[in-house]
């Protein structure tokens, strides 16, 4: 059955009742290999790495969420953007977001370029400076929306228009927004790459990744690299996101009222100069948001002025822990220069607006009361 609502395909797609026992929940399958009845006569499954029952079942309903055909999983989210960069030769040149995931430009400029990938770095807020960027050999336009960690948008339909026109894919790391909030490939996008890690699996307890496309030629050229490049996730790690996808929608909405609950108390700090949060209609791309995306979720930043006073903002969090990562039911807070954007030099941070008074927040989906009472106590000691 084609279900049209998105919790009903969260809870339902690739986790019908087990067709042998009647199970309701579907079973973890461990085993790495597969009996054959005779040689190269199979049920579909041969070997783990190549497929595997629980793996599928988590492939089939993240492809459903992302109104995709078919998606492919991998163990983290940097190895799902490694297999998409293996689709290029050398001598192709990517053109990518100015504000990523640092460990993102970290396998851009560190690895990548070594086998004469080149990557160029654009403001995609920007549409003009974005089509003025495109060379002959642009073959992939790399984006995040929002950017991990400054939220700025990225018109998703103008992105694929441009990529297109220029005969590039159009790559976006749906990571921040979730497919609950914004569907790229229903927008123009040919690929969607996600670290799972973060709102999918949703409880900090899962390290994992995806690709999920439309085209099916492109998939089997992706299904193929899973398989012999091999960063596969673990039958359990799908079967954790399986079971975690199912609440992703009722987490976005308390995880999105949490933000804006935090965002609004902060914007009107005098302790803070300036807050990240594309759901505040101050935000100058709130409109684009408002079209874009029908949640805003879980993630702002804040700008403290400098690395000591957010240092100081950090050490009085209480219910906030000061960890990396993001998207999980428990609040995190980071400082990007020194922990997550840590592997850029401060030149490339500088000239991002990735400054050390930067504070990044993931808003879990405590009870808002607690969480404003935390931020507002730790904003009060940069008062004092
Ligand atoms: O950590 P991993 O599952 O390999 O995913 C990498 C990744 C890819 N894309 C985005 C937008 C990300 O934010 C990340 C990982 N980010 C963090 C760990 C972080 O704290 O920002």
């Amino acid at each position: 059955m084609n279900y049209r609502g998105f919790a009903t395909r969260a809870i339902h797609v690739g986790q019908e009742p087990d067709p042998t026992t009647g199970a309701v929940i579907p079973p973890l399958y461990l085993s790495s290999t597969y009996a054959q009845e005779a040689p190269g006569k199979h049920r579909g499954f041969e070997y783990s790495r190549t497929n595997n029952p629980t793996r599928q079942a988590w492939e089939r309903n993240i492809a459903a969420l992302e109104e995709g055909t078919d998606a492919i999983a991998f163990a983290s989210g940097m190895a799902a953007i490694d297999a998409l960069v293996r689709l290029l030769r050398p001598g192709d040149h990517i053109l990518a977001s100015a504000d990523l995931y640092g460990g993102t430009v970290r396998l851009f400029e560190r690895v990548w370029s070594t086998f004469q990938i080149s990557v160029t770095y654009v403001d995609t807020r920007q549409p003009e400076a974005v089509d003025a960027a495109f060379q002959p050999q642009t073959r992939m336009l790399y984006i995040e929306t929002p950017t991990n960690p400054l939220l700025q948008l990225a018109d998703i339909a103008t992105m694929a228009e441009l990529a297109h026109r220029h005969g590039a894919w159009l790559v976006v790391d749906n990571t921040f927004a979730t497919p609950y909030a914004q569907q790229p490939l229903t927008l123009g996008a040919d690929f969607v790459v996600h670290s799972t890690t973060k709102y999918l699996a949703g409880h900090s307890d899962v390290v994992g990744g995806a690709v999920v496309i439309r085209d099916p030629d492109l998939g089997a050229r992706l299904r193929f690299l899973q398989n012999a490049a091999g960063a596969v996730p673990s039958p359990f790690e799908c079967w954790l996101c399986l079971r975690s996808v199912k609440t992703l929608a009722l987490r976005m909405q308390q995880h999105e009222r949490n933000a804006l609950a935090i965002a609004e108390l902060c914007a009107a700090h005098p302790a803070v100069r300036a807050v990240h949060y594309p759901g505040l209609p101050t935000h100058p791309q709130h409109g684009l948001a408002r079209r874009q995306m029908r949640n805003f979720t879980g993630m702002l930043s804040l700008e403290l002025g400098t690395a000591e006073r957010a240092h100081r903002f950090l050490r009085h969090l209480r219910l906030f822990t000061l960890a990396e990562s993001l998207g999980g039911v428990e609040s995190l807070a980071s400082h990007p220069a020194t922990m997550t954007h840590a592997s850029l030099d401060p030149e490339w941070r500088r000239r991002v607006g990735i400054t050390d008074g930067l504070v990044r927040l993931s808003c879990g989906i405590e009870d808002t009361e607690d969480l404003l009472t935390d931020v507002a106590s730790a904003l009060e000691a940069l008062e004092r």
